[in-house]
């Protein structure tokens, strides 16, 4: 008969705990959303943010990735800003896969081709409305999104 081993129990404690350590820092949650979709010749293309809503704690991040072939961007003004050719983006700001944006500073990527990715945190519940700089004239569903802040605490991409 095997003697039952006494230590066993407190070594997955310390795993449990070990691992609930690891975790605790990606507490804000990371979400994802697509830019575009197309079909398989490539000739019907949607110009549109997927999903066109999302709403979001403060603090949390959103990834876009392109899964097209057509550029769009991903980029939030500021309020009442005109937008600017996505040859200019955003004057003074450096892209470098990762933003945060709280409404008082423009963000832009280049345009993005498939596969390519942008990762924005918003630390502050705001109405923040998204835009492609390279479709400026789409209108309807789809073809701009923004956060909206219904609380202090929420925040959300429509
Ligand atoms: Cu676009």
């Amino acid at each position: 008969m095997k003697a039952f081993n006494s230590a066993r129990p407190f070594s997955i404690l310390w795993m449990l705990l070990f691992v609930f350590s690891t975790l605790t820092p990606m507490a804000h949650a990371q979400w994802k959303a697509t830019l575009g979709a197309q079909n398989h010749s490539m000739g019907h293309q949607a110009l549109a943010f997927l999903p066109n809503e999302i709403w979001i704690h403060t603090g949390e991040s959103v990834t876009w990735t392109s899964s097209v072939d057509e550029i769009h961007t991903v980029s939030f003004l500021t309020a009442g800003q005109v937008r600017l050719p996505f040859q200019v983006g955003c004057p003074g700001f450096t892209v470098t896969g990762f933003a945060t944006f709280d409404g008082t500073t423009c963000i832009t990527t280049p345009p993005l081709v498939k596969g390519q990715t942008f990762t924005v945190n918003f630390p502050t519940a705001g109405n923040y409305k998204l835009v492609c700089l390279v479709h400026q004239n789409m209108t309807g569903s789809g073809a701009c999104s923004r956060f909206i802040a219904t609380t202090s605490s929420w925040a959300g991409l429509l």
